[in-house]
C-alpha cells in the first residue's frame, strides 16, 4: 500500500519540493490550500504546475478546524507536513494579530484534529530558527533556549511547545524540525535572497537599476531547500519523534550573498545595492548558525549544496526566468 501523506503550505517553498520528493518515493500526495489558490490557478499555483494531476488538492483554512477535520478524517494520512504559515517576518511586524492567529492556531487546530480523528498520523511542525532570535549561545542546538525577536518567532515558540504537549500529553508522534534559512529558485520574492537574484537578472537584462536593502550585516546560515525537505521526511522515518536542528554550520552575511551573487553575473554590487534605513526591522535577528549534529548523526543527514552553489543556482534560474517572462 503507497503511504498516503498530507501537506499544508504544498503551494509555498518547500511544500513543492516537498511534494515532488514523496511522489518519487510513491506517496499518494495531498495538498490543503486555500480555496483561492483552486480559483486562480495559473498564479497560485506557479510551483506546483509540474504536479498538477499526480496530487489531490483539497480546499481548507488553516483558521477553521472543522475544515480541518474534515480532510484529515476522511484521508487518515499517514504522514502530515504542516508548513502553511504566514513565514515573512517583515508583514509580521505589520499584522502580527494575523501571524498569531495562522500559524499558531492551525497548528492547534491539526494536532487535535490528529488525536480525536487519525491518532496513528505522524506529524512533523516547520519550526524555525527565528526561535533562537536573540541568540543565547552560538552555535544553536536542540537544547539552546529561545529568545524569539518578532510576532513569527513567537508563534514559532508556541507551535513547537503545542507539538512537544501533544507528543508527551497523548503520546502522538509529533516532532518539529528546526530549520535555518533554506533558499532556492523557488523562494518567495520578498525574501532577501529572492529579492537580490531577482534584482541581479532584472539589472542585467536592463529591466532595473538599483536594489535597495535593509540591514546588509544580518548573518545566517543559508542552505537550499531541497537539502530541508529531506530532513522532514527522515525526521518522519524514526521510530521515536524526536526534534532537530537543521542547517549548514556556515554562515554568511547579507552583504556577503549580494557580493556573490552579482559577481555571477559579472556585475560589481557596490555600483547597484543601496542601503535603505525604512527596511531595517524594529528588533532584528542579527545572527544565526546552526549546530546540526544531532540530525547528521541520527538521520545520517548532511547538505548536498554549498552556499555558492545555492547563490549559482538561484542567479541562474532568475537569469532564464527574467529572459523567458520579460520582468
Ligand atoms: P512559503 O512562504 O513559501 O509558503 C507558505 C505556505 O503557507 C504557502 O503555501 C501559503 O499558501 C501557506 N499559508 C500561508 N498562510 C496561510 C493560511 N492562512 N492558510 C493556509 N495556508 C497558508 O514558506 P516556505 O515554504 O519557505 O516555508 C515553509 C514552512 O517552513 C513555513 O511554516 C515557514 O514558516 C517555515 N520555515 C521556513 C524556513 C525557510 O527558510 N524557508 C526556515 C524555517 C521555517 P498561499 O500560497 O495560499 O499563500
Ligand atoms: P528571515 O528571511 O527574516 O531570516 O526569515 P529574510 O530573507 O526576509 O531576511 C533575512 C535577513 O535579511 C535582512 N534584509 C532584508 N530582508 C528582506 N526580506 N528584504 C530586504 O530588503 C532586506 N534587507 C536586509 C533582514 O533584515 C534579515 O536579517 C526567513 C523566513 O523564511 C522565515 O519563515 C524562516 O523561519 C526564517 O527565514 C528562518
Amino acid at each position: 500500500m503507497n503511504k498516503k501523506a498530507l501537506i499544508t503550505g504544498i503551494t509555498g517553498q518547500d511544500g513543492s519540493y516537498l511534494a515532488e520528493f514523496l511522489l518519487k518515493k510513491k506517496y499518494k500526495v495531498h495538498g490543503l490550500v486555500r480555496r483561492v489558490a483552486l480559483e486562480d490557478g495559473s498564479h497560485r499555483l506557479w510551483r506546483l504546475r509540474h504536479l498538477l494531476g499526480k496530487i489531490t488538492l483539497h480546499a481548507a483554512s488553516l483558521e477553521s478546524y472543522a475544515s480541518l477535520i474534515n480532510i484529515i478524517s476522511k484521508i487518515k494520512p499517514n504522514e502530515i507536513y504542516h508548513l502553511g504559515a504566514q513565514s515573512y517576518i517583515d508583514y509580521a511586524f505589520k499584522d502580527g494579530f494575523s501571524t498569531l492567529n495562522t500559524n499558531i492556531n492551525g497548528t492547534h487546530f491539526l494536532l487535535s484534529a490528529i488525536k480525536e480523528f487519525s491518532p496513528k498520523t505522524k506529524f512533523y511542525f516547520a519550526g524555525s530558527s527565528e526561535m533562537f532570535g536573540k541568540v543565547r549561545e552560538i552555535p544553536q542546538t536542540e537544547k539552546t533556549p529561545f529568545y524569539p525577536r518578532s510576532t513569527y518567532g513567537i508563534s514559532k515558540v508556541a507551535g513547537y511547545d503545542l507539538t512537544r504537549h501533544f507528543r508527551e500529553a497523548y503520546n502522538l508522534y509529533c516532532c518539529s524540525g528546526i530549520l535555518f534559512n533554506h533558499e532556492s529558485p523557488r523562494r518567495g520574492f520578498e525574501f532577501v535572497t529572492r529579492k537580490i537574484t531577482h534584482s541581479v537578472a532584472r539589472i542585467k537584462f536592463g529591466l532595473q537599476k538599483k536594489v535597495k536593502l535593509g540591514n546588509l550585516n544580518a548573518r545566517r546560515d543559508w542552505g537550499h531547500a531541497e537539502d530541508y525537505i529531506r530532513a522532514m521526511w527522515l525526521m518522519l522515518q524514526k521510530k521515536k519523534p524526536e526534534d532537530f536542528v537543521i542547517g549548514t554550520g556556515t554562515q554568511y552575511s547579507v552583504k556577503d550573498f549580494a557580493k556573490l551573487a552579482f559577481a555571477e553575473a559579472g556585475l560589481d554590487y557596490k555600483k547597484y545595492v543601496v542601503v535603505d534605513n525604512k527596511l531595517y526591522r524594529p528588533s532584528e535577528v542579527d545572527s544565526l548558525l546552526a549546530n546540526s549534529r544531532k540530525a547528521r548523526k541520527i538521520l545520517n543527514w548532511k547538505p548536498k549544496y554549498s552556499f555558492k552553489k545555492l547563490v549559482q543556482d538561484m542567479v541562474k534560474e532568475d537569469l532564464k526566468f527574467v529572459e523567458k517572462e520579460g520582468y
